[in-house]
């Protein structure tokens, strides 16, 4: 089996904004402190680096105080990119700024552009053999149908999913571990979603670590789930904890600091 669904030569991240205290949230749990924020941020590009990866790290964005979680604002694919077209008001205008740094790198990069589509990629999970997209509160069935049409001649299969009702995206629950195994949440996993595939699930009460990302050798995931840190750990994958109080104060998590790709040379 291939790995390009987690091997990869290069991430862009944004620095967090100062304005990211006015960021989405489903529930106040507090305001953010951004001098934490941005030592996670560091702490979280430096696991990235130790890869052998390319990291481009973009200035903040003022603008739009939720910029930090670039993932949502593009899928990359090994044959190109497709800017998505968020969901959220807010952020619709974080997807063409994020076009001309996806354009530096690839030489096929396409866009949602229809009125009535909408879809982020935190939505979105890439295996081997399809890509996954959960229809939310921010990701519509225009969306997926635009985006499917777009991949579909580069040879990618869409399989449309189900967001459980209150979860942000699709991969708030869930995460690609490698080729042939995903983390998830039991309530997510229950849907079905995941036949064919190995399941870990999260540990009961540790719903909230379930957005990681395999990135080459390493897992990272939030700092703080000691239960489902051992079951990866006994499961034979090389986890690195990244603090992450300060971006789950946003509903954000591991997946959604990063674009992670591999351009086609
Ligand atoms: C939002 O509500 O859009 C941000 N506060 C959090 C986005 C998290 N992104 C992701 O899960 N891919």
């Amino acid at each position: 089996m291939s790995d390009r669904s987690y091997r990869f030569t290069h991430a862009i991240t944004r620095k967090p904004a100062t304005s990211i205290i006015n960021g989405l949230r489903a529930v106040d749990t507090g305001t953010p402190s951004l001098a934490l924020m941005r030592q996670h941020h560091a702490d979280y590009i430096a696991a990235l680096r130790s890869t052998g990866a390319v990291i481009v790290e973009l200035d903040a964005a003022e603008a739009f105080p939720d910029s930090v979680f670039v993932e949502d604002t593009a899928l990359c694919l090994p044959e190109g990119a497709v800017v998505m077209r968020p969901g959220a008001p807010t952020r619709l205008g974080e997807a063409a700024l994020m076009a001309p740094h996806l354009q530096a790198l690839y030489a096929d990069v396409r866009t949602i552009s229809g009125a009535d589509s909408f879809i982020e990629a935190g939505d979105i999970l890439t295996t081997e053999t399809e890509v996954l997209v959960g229809r939310s509160a921010r990701t519509n069935g225009a969306g997926i149908a635009e985006l499917a049409a777009t991949i579909a001649p580069w040879g990618h299969k869409v399989r449309e999913v189900f967001t459980p009702p209150g979860v942000l995206h699709f991969k708030t629950d869930c995460s690609l571990l490698d080729g042939e195994t995903i983390l998830s949440t039991e309530r997510l996993d229950a849907s079905g979603c995941f036949a064919g595939y190995r399941v870990i699930h999260t540990a009961q009460g540790e719903e909230a670590c379930a957005n990681a990302i395999r990135f080459n050798d390493l897992v990272l995931m939030p700092a703080g789930f000691p239960r489902t840190r051992d079951k990866l750990v006994a499961a034979g994958y090389h986890v690195r904890e990244i603090g992450n109080s300060e971006c789950a104060k946003l509903d954000g998590g591991m997946s959604c600091l990063s674009l992670r790709f591999s351009p086609p040379v």
